[in-house]
């Protein structure tokens, strides 16, 4: 890519790694955002002062890419998006981001799609390679762009990449040795219009894959079942199933996870064994498994990390997602610093739960911290005064209060626009109104999910 000249549409995460992958190999990169209103300078300082870059706000027109050979796309980008259609007539090829971390990372690849679970998937199989192989990267809409880590792999090291329709949408000739999808329910319909359409970009994981790659994938989706039986189908298929017993593959038997193959059935271990909880977890432990084997992963390795992998509650922990809104728990945010780490990993506007018994704490950093990220503060229990002086003393006056958590909830329902966070993290200890951070954290989530 040296020498060459390429736009890369979208300044966020993914576009500002991109960015800076194509620098590293000598190119010149034209950093474009439709957002007019983000501030060039501070994009700008996110670059060395040498690098041959120009930043391009608003709306692209045909001469502004002039010389460009290259486009890559950020996943948040739909391809409708009116600068798209100038790039199909300046006849521009597009790329996705995770495109280009194929084309320059090396060693073996593993994708990890579907509409529910991958992020937990993609953090166990992750754990159980680094646990046998000595270099391993887990990457993408996990919340590491796959362009980050691009330069570090080598011959010898596994990435495992959490991969979503939208980042699907944009590949060429991306080819994971091992794929998986996970399960296919309606998501995503607002950008990618059918559910047919959806199921198509979501198997696309698939696409470049041969018969020397495979491609893990849940017998309980009849969507899957289908794929994974159809004929043209390429890479080999291991199914896991959590309610069908299966002659090969990974199946749940009487609470028992048991591998089938070559005839043989062999019970690997106990789901009571494991700390993730709920069915929909056994498939993601069953998945990663199945990858892990392929993999070439000893069994005995796999089951020790399953056993002690523990999904991080009440720690910045997605809840769940409402009218466009994502909701998150961190209640375990009981101090101010905890809470500012909070806010740093949301990754755009919200409206943030805070207040709670008083540990005679002082809120000026944290408050200082809400700039350009908190929209609304809803504040409960008894340092709510307190809280609220300090933030009014620091210019902050979006302020509303709330009895309890059903009612601050529903608050923060009413004030979130589509594409907000609703964040929990009181920087408070939890006692006044609850017995410890762990029940205030399942009341808020019951609360959410009540919605
Ligand atoms: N933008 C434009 N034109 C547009 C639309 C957006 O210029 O038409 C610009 C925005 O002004 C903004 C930038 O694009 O400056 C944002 O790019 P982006 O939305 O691709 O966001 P990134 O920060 O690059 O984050 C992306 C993923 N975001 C989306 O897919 C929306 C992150 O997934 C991912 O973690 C990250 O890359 C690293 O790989 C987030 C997500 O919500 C968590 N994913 C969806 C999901 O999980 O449901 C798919």
């Amino acid at each position: 890519m040296s020498d060459q000249k390429v736009l890369v549409a979208g300044a966020g995460k993914s576009g500002i790694a991109a960015a800076k992958l194509l620098l590293a190999l000598g190119g010149e990169v034209i950093l474009y955002d439709s957002n007019n209103r983000l501030d060039p300078n501070k994009l700008r300082a996110r670059f060395d002062e040498e690098a041959k870059l120009t930043i391009f706000l608003g709306e692209l027109s045909r001469p502004g890419l002039v010389g460009v050979e290259l486009a890559i796309i950020s996943p948040g980008i739909a391809l409708d998006a009116p600068f798209v259609s100038v790039l199909d007539e300046a006849k521009v090829p597009i790329w996705g981001e995770i495109q280009l971390a194929y084309h320059v990372a090396k060693g073996r690849l593993i994708a990890i799609t579907g509409t529910n679970g991958k992020t937990t998937t993609t953090a166990l199989t992750g754990a159980i390679m680094k646990a046998w192989f000595d270099e391993a990267f887990v990457v993408g809409n996990i919340g590491i762009p796959c362009t980050e880590l691009a330069l570090d792999t080598t011959d010898h090291s596994v990435t495992i990449a959490e991969v979503s329709s939208f980042q699907l949408e944009t590949i060429m000739d991306y080819r994971p040795d091992v794929s998986a999808i996970l399960n296919i329910t309606p998501d995503h319909l607002n950008r990618h219009g059918t559910m047919e359409n959806y199921i198509e970009i979501k198997e696309r994981v698939t696409v470049n894959q041969t018969d020397r790659d495979c491609v893990v994938l849940n017998y309980e989706d009849p969507v899957l079942r289908e794929f994974g039986e159809r004929r043209e189908l390429k890479p080999k298929v291991i199914f896991f199933s959590s309610t069908h017993v299966l002659d090969e593959g990974l199946y749940l038997d009487k609470g028992h996870i048991v591998y089938a193959h070559g005839g043989q059935r062999e019970p690997v271990m106990e789901v009571r064994e494991m700390q993730l909880l709920g069915r929909h977890n056994h498939e993601n432990v069953m998945a990663a498994m199945a990858i892990a084997l392929r993999m070439g992963v000893p069994m005995n390795v796999i089951c020790q990390v399953v056993r002690s992998f523990k999904a991080v509650e009440h720690r910045i922990e997605f809840v769940t997602e409402r009218a466009g809104v994502k909701y998150y728990n961190d209640s375990k945010g009981t101090n101010p610093d905890a809470a500012i780490q909070a806010i740093r990993a949301m990754p755009g506007p919200t409206v943030l739960i805070a207040g709670g018994y008083d540990k005679q704490s002082e809120y000026d950093t944290w408050i200082e911290e809400f700039a350009g990220k908190v929209k609304y503060l809803v504040l409960i229990g008894q340092t709510r005064d307190k809280i609220a002086e300090c933030a009014r003393a620091h210019g902050f006056n979006e302020i509303m209060y709330a009895e309890d958590m059903e009612e601050a909830v529903h608050v923060c329902a009413a004030y979130a626009d589509a594409g907000d966070n609703v964040l929990l993290s009181p920087a408070c200890a939890s006692w006044g109104m609850f017995d410890n951070y762990e029940q205030r954290g399942r009341i808020f989530k019951e609360c959410v999910r009540s919605l």
